[in-house]
């Protein structure tokens, strides 16, 4: 059998236990050009489905879904997309381990659940390590923003990350009021799956208690945990206002989300295609900036009139909750991050430019 025609039995049936001699000669033919068809558009088109656990309107959704058009339309319809939001392909680790397999091509994650397997974007999930939004924005646009997608990329985690989201401040929510530290003594908080994320809570007081995004809602009104902690927006959009109505600024993390790419696809893409790919994501970090602005501000809003009329809420901690106290508690975790953090000292200084 010649080389050429073991690669059309290869490539066409998958059974490299077929012979040629029992194929007529019009089989080959059609065979071959269907071949010939199959591996040009393989190089060249591809469909990519972007998964988020946010639903419709959410700024990181509506940024994704404009990157996915641009892409479309820049490669012209190469690379088409297809956009699933609202945590439709399951959960967040979910849709990591998909992407991580190829069945998903991207998707926003947060750096929460990426510092398990990544331990050196732990030190952008060190409590108060950017004193506030504007500090996180400098240094996420700048060296050390693009050495951790690096790191995440280079890591065996399976995805290419390629830009920012922008995640906001987090603050603890609570069914009961939290004025101080207090206050906090034994309450059970829901965090992200990091280790990290526990012993900050359990050094301010609290009792950390990892679980999904989406199980949150039901375990405030359960009473399984007593509060949650994220930023206006997922505390709106995601209901948990409904079951817990204090609002306690204590802005412990504000955390950047990359987009990444499932190494499998960014393989398979063109060097052009790449590039495309990059830009577009580098563009979707900008949008999604500005649209963040504007919800997190109309979030707080809304979020302020439905805890009106219930009991007041949104409890500046800002003073109470300081870097140098968390830092004194120490934890295992955060020396452990700070360990590897030889990139940049803790707290990390505002960027030159
Ligand atoms: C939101 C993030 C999302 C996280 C979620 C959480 O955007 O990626 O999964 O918090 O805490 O702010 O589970």
């Amino acid at each position: 059998m010649s080389g050429a025609s073991g690669v059309w039995v290869i490539c066409i049936s998958g059974d490299q236990g077929i012979g040629m001699t029992g194929i007529s000669a019009y089989t080959h033919h059609f065979m071959y050009l269907n071949q010939i068809e199959r591996s040009f558009s393989a190089a060249h088109a591809l469909e990519i489905k972007f998964a988020d656990i946010h639903p419709a309107g959410y700024p990181t959704v509506v940024a994704e879904e404009n990157m996915g058009k641009a892409l479309t339309k820049e490669s012209n319809g190469e690379l088409t997309f297809k956009y699933f939001h609202g945590g439709v392909l399951g959960s967040e680790k979910e849709v990591v381990e998909q992407a991580q397999v190829g069945a998903v091509q991207m998707t926003r994650v947060s750096l929460g659940i990426v510092g398990p397997v990544v331990p050196d974007v732990n030190v952008f999930n060190m409590p108060f390590i950017f004193r506030d939004q504007a500090h996180m924005r400098a240094v996420i646009d700048g060296d050390v923003g693009d050495a951790i997608l690096d790191k995440i990329t280079q890591s065996e985690f399976g995805l290419v990350a390629l830009a920012w989201m922008d995640g906001g401040t987090r603050n603890i929510y609570t069914k009961k009021p939290v004025r101080s530290l207090e206050d906090l003594k034994g309450m059970k908080i829901r965090v992200q799956g990091n280790p990290m994320f526990i012993e900050t809570i359990n050094a301010m007081g609290g009792n950390g208690i990892a679980m999904d995004t989406g199980e949150i809602f039901s375990a405030l009104q359960t009473g399984v945990i007593d509060g949650a902690e994220n930023n206006p927006p997922t505390l709106l959009e995601h209901n948990h206002f409904q079951n817990a109505k204090f609002y306690s600024l204590t802005g412990h993390l504000i955390l950047p989300e990359p987009i990444v790419m499932s190494k499998i696809t960014w393989d398979k893409l063109t060097p052009e295609q790449q590039t495309l790919v990059k830009k577009a994501a580098k563009a979707a970090q900008l949008e999604e900036r500005a649209l963040w602005d504007a919800k997190s501000a109309s979030s707080e809003e809304k979020l302020k009139a439905q805890f009106d009329g219930v009991v007041r809420s949104f409890v500046p901690m800002h003073s109470i909750v300081r870097i140098d106290e968390v830092e004194r508690m120490g934890t295992p975790k955060i020396s452990e991050a700070k360990g590897v953090s030889n990139i940049m000292p803790f707290p990390m200084p505002m960027p030159d430019k």
